[in-house]
């Protein structure tokens, strides 16, 4: 049997037809209180909680013998992980990786690292359900995947960097530059995996037009878009429809990001995955 599984920074809980888990992340506040980013989570309640939350907020991936559950007693396992540069899920998950192979010695796991999240590893996670269900076998998967990624990329639009910067996940210089005036931050994920600043635009309207040069700039013609967004859907469906005036056969699909990509993102923003070329 084949499975996929990806850690909760992908934003789906069922994938189609084949076996597949998301494996939690977890937010917590330092009043005791935790969030697991799981297919019960009230991500509203989540993020209603943080406002109010004077203190100090935290995430942590999942533990190795999490990622080894969910392998389960798939013989063929293609795990899908947040980046590296900025989260151990990846270093948890190929720990796993190894215990489970160790434990059934017929069983193959490849780890990705998205070097990315979100709506990223979700058009990884679709490209795998594609070729998986065309029979190429384990190391054509692998193989394919690889190029594969090296044709996607990852956009954003974010209204405030806090948690981010609290997180030590981007300098605290960085985060300073937003959350005032409607200042949105519109940026990527660089080629090692972090955060990366393009340009700043003042209001949604303006963010999104932004956001569409940056697609173009990155050679984007037409192919996927995975748009997720932080409470903040009819905006995600504006730029949709401006992409699709532009590419009237593009597949773009539209929906809400989950735990972990709404804590780090924050309320307001969007996060773009597309195929470019
Ligand atoms: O291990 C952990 O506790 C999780 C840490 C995750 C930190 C980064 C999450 C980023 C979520 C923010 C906007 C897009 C940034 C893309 C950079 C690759 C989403």
């Amino acid at each position: 049997m084949i499975k996929l599984v990806a850690d909760s920074s992908c934003d789906v809980h069922t994938l189609g037809d084949i076996p597949f888990s998301a494996v939690p992340l977890t937010i917590s506040t330092d009043d005791g209180q935790s969030f697991v980013d799981d297919a019960q989570l009230d991500i509203p309640r989540l993020l209603s909680h943080l406002r109010e939350h004077k203190g100090r907020s935290y995430t942590a991936c999942p533990s190795v013998s999490a990622w080894i559950d969910s392998f389960g007693k798939a013989d063929t396992v293609y795990a899908v992980t947040i980046t590296s540069a900025l989260s151990g899920s990846y270093n948890s998950a190929r720990v796993a990786a190894d215990m489970h192979q160790q434990d059934h010695s017929s069983a193959s796991v490849h780890v990705f690292d998205s070097l990315s999240t979100g709506p990223e590893i979700l058009l990884i996670l679709e490209k795998l359900e594609e070729l998986t269900a065309q029979g190429l076998d384990f190391d054509q998967v692998v193989a394919a995947v690889e190029a594969y990624q090296k044709k996607t990329r990852l956009f954003f639009s974010l209204h405030s960097l806090h948690n981010l910067a609290q997180n030590g996940r981007v300098s605290k210089v960085t985060a300073a530059a937003v959350g005032v005036m409607n200042i949105r931050v519109l940026g990527t994920a660089s080629e090692e995996g972090t955060l990366a600043p393009l340009t700043k635009a003042r209001g949604d309207k303006r963010a999104a037009a932004s956001l569409l040069e940056l697609l173009l700039e990155a050679g984007y013609k037409g192919g996927k878009v995975r748009i997720t967004h932080v409470q903040n859907e009819a905006v995600a469906l504006e730029f949709a429809e401006h992409l699709r005036a532009a590419f009237p056969q593009a597949d773009i699909r539209v929906s809400a990001s989950g735990g972990l990509c709404s804590y780090y993102a924050e309320k307001g923003s969007l996060l773009v995955g597309v195929e470019t070329d």
